[in-house]
């Protein structure tokens, strides 16, 4: 049997950082990460047989939890009918119609291979569509890794405690304006000194990369009304609250009707897909018909349109899932904060449905400024002592606790039982 420790010494030699993504790499948290083998159900199992409640769920897709046997067996019988034809099919058509007739803002959609590639060609829409070269965006939002939205970004980057990336001409950086998150006055500065300037706004409806942030009352709202102000687009960055918050995401949870929606993560089932959508006349901008130019060799891939839509039945067909989603996600945040309360712990959390963060900081977190109040080496040994007990949180004081269907009331007192254990040392 292998471990994850020699797994590492041999993937640093030809991975950069023995990973595929930075934030797998554990590096904020001290530790070497665990090399995971196995899921299913709730639980994932790393290469040395150690079993952990999956608080991260592939960072969000895994909402059905992992395995889910009517997406595997769908997927397994596509594989046997070929893996990728890079040509139209049947189910891309069946799959964007099933989106566009159960999203009430979705007219049109277009499917992508990650949550990067659907804003980075939402927003190439949103300057096509309206004649405009500026963007704003939030410190601590994250949405993706194109070179227009690394600036003051959330994820990995700030994990890393470097929101601005090497390698990033200042030509690409110039056009992206940064608000400051729930902070309308920001935004309407930046209306402001940009007179006519500026394309579209994109916000994390609920930010989840600075850990889990809500839109104070009105936020969403004013944003709205100021984009409509404006002549500017509104982009709702649905990549984590899509199909989670609801079936039709924050949009639907706000009640807020976005220009344009980037999906990721759930929509594809587990595998890579991204997608981006909205009103017809901004939709048919977009190449071959328009003239705004994106393309992909693996876009709408058979495989992966099969374990998204079967996902998206699943979800759709059984509203009552999201009934369950928010009930554990308030068993599971409401006790992490009765706990806090308790043990008068110098901490904060903030959930919504069923996703949350717990912040080491007695203040308040409402933007990236507080969220970075943090001690982030009190976060680390909380996420050791919890790991060591079997639960697997996200390797991050900035990222999400993402919640599954199959995580039962059990398991979830499980979690707060070791919780109180920590905050009783
Ligand atoms: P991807 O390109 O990683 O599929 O999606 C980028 C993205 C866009 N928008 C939002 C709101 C996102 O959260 C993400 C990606 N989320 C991170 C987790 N916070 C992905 C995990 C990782 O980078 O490994």
């Amino acid at each position: 049997m292998t471990t994850s420790a020699e797994l590492m010494e041999r993937a640093v030699q030809v991975i950069p950082g023995g990973v595929n993504s930075p934030v797998r790499a554990y590096r904020s948290v001290g530790l070497t990460p665990r090399f995971i083998e196995r899921a299913d159900g709730p639980y994932v199992w790393d290469v040395e047989g150690n079993r952990y409640l999956d608080y991260i769920g592939s960072w969000g897709p895994m909402i059905l939890g992992h395995n889910n046997p009517a997406v595997r067996e769908a997927v397994v019988k596509a594989c046997e009918r070929g893996m990728s034809f890079g040509a139209a099919t049947e189910l891309e058509v069946e799959i964007a119609e099933f989106i566009c007739s159960t999203v009430p803002h979705i007219e049109m959609i277009r499917m992508v291979n990650s949550g990067t590639e659907a804003v980075m060609s939402a927003l190439r829409l949103a300057r096509g569509f309206t004649g405009r070269d500026k963007i704003v965006k939030f410190a601590g939002n994250y949405h993706g890794h194109s070179d227009c939205m690394l600036v003051a970004a959330g994820s990995g980057v700030m994990t890393a405690g470097v929101p601005d990336s090497a390698g990033v001409p200042a030509g690409c950086a110039q056009d992206t304006l940064t608000a400051t998150y729930n902070n309308l006055d920001s935004v309407r500065a930046l209306f402001d000194e940009n007179p006519g300037q500026i394309a579209a706004v994109i916000v994390e409806p609920v930010a989840a990369n600075m850990g889990v942030v809500l839109p104070a009352p009105g936020f969403l709202e004013g944003l709205r009304a100021l984009c409509d102000e404006q002549g500017a687009l509104l982009v709702f960055d649905e990549v984590i609250c899509g199909f989670r918050l609801a079936y039709g995401g924050a949009a639907e949870r706000f009640g807020i009707t976005p220009d344009l929606v980037t999906y990721g993560k759930i929509i594809g089932g587990g595998m890579p897909v991204g997608a981006f959508g909205g009103h017809h006349d901004i939709m048919e901008r977009m190449a071959p018909v328009g003239p705004v130019y994106q393309a992909g060799t693996l876009s709408g891939n058979p495989i992966a349109m099969t374990a998204g839509f079967v996902q998206l039945k699943e979800l759709h067909g059984h509203p009552e899932i999201y009934d369950r989603l928010n009930q554990a996600g308030e068993r599971l945040f409401g006790g992490i904060a009765h706990l806090l309360e308790q043990y008068e712990a110098p901490c904060t959390i903030n959930h919504v449905g069923s996703i949350g963060s717990t912040f080491f900081t007695p203040d308040p977190v409402t933007d990236y400024a507080s969220a970075k109040t943090s001690d982030t080496e009190a976060f680390a040994r909380y996420f050791r002592f919890m790991l060591d007990r079997g639960f697997a949180l996200a390797p991050s004081q900035f990222e999400a606790m993402f919640i599954s269907a199959m995580h039962d009331d059990a398991a979830i007192d499980e979690t707060l039982d070791a919780i109180e254990t920590f905050l009783k040392m």
